[in-house]
């Protein structure tokens, strides 16, 4: 299936571009058809943000890197929209970090896990967790497929990056004293409130300005990076992205600048 052209002069290129990775994605079976509506709401959160990265998003990027630099096992958990829209980034990522890719499905079968790890592979992987029947081991407190899990992967980590989350995996994993972190358009969604760190940002942006602060601080000392961590608190962040989307809606609202998107 070929990616329908989009004039690169249209005013709405890159939403357009995007939306068009996650309909090819669907379409080469990496992407969910929940993934398509899961992908709707993250756009509606994102033209409220303005679809840029504020700052108060980078601070909650610095907050997840250096979380992710003290783990001792940090693991990136892969789904279809990650694999679809930022599969070169989310490699780039894992190499900065030197922590491995670990496919892991809520709509699990074994067409999409191979079509997620021949795309990972193509963007640059060595190797992809979460596929092997012989590491396989399951979470018990997690209720779907999602409870199958690598034992070199997420069942020994310390530290899980799930970006594009549902609330309880999040959760369970929190009650198994891992430190997660998400990347979650929706501020108020279950997995951003329950994550240790969230960031309110799409995901197209954030990983590649992760993996830019990964090569700004992964030479810190242990000490120092637990110093920049204590700096941060997820509730504050979230707060603060709160605000920022309620206050440039009414700042659009009373201005009556309605007009400047278009
Ligand atoms: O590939 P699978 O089988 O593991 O399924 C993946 C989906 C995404 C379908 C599954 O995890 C799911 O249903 O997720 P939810 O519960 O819809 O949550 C996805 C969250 O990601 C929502 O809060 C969206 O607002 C948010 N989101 C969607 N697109 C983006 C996003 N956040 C950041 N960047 C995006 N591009």
């Amino acid at each position: 299936m070929t990616k329908h052209e989009i004039p690169k002069k249209h005013p709405r290129f890159e939403s357009l571009r995007t939306r068009e990775c996650i309909i090819d994605g669907m379409h080469q079976k990496i992407v969910a058809e929940a993934g398509l509506i899961a992908h709707g709401r993250g756009e509606a959160f994102d033209y409220i943000l303005g679809e840029k990265t504020p700052e108060f998003a980078l601070r909650q990027e610095i907050f997840a890197v250096v979380t992710m630099l003290v783990a001792q096992h940090p693991v990136i958990s892969v789904n279809g929209n990650v694999a679809a829209l930022c599969p070169k980034e989310i490699v780039n990522l894992s190499e900065a970090l030197e922590a491995p890719l670990e496919i892991n499905l809520f709509y699990r079968t074994e067409e999409r896990e191979a079509a997620i790890k021949e795309v990972l592979m193509k963007a640059g992987a060595e190797s992809i967790l979460g596929i092997d029947p012989s590491y396989q081991n399951t979470i018990t407190e997690i209720s779907h497929l999602r409870r199958i899990v690598d034992t070199r992967g997420i069942a020994s980590s310390d530290c899980v990056f799930v970006p594009l989350e549902d609330g309880d995996r999040t959760i369970a994993l929190r009650k198994l004293k891992k430190d997660i972190v998400t990347v979650d358009l929706n501020p108020i969604s279950r997995t951003s409130l329950t994550s240790t760190v969230s960031i309110t940002n799409n995901i197209t942006r954030a990983v590649v300005e992760m993996t830019e602060f990964v090569n700004e601080f992964k030479d810190y000392s242990r000490s120092k990076l637990l110093e920049e961590k204590n700096r941060y608190n997820n509730k504050d962040l979230l707060q603060e992205a709160l605000q920022f989307m309620s206050s440039r809606l009414l700042k659009l609202a009373n201005e009556g600048n309605i007009f400047e998107n278009l």
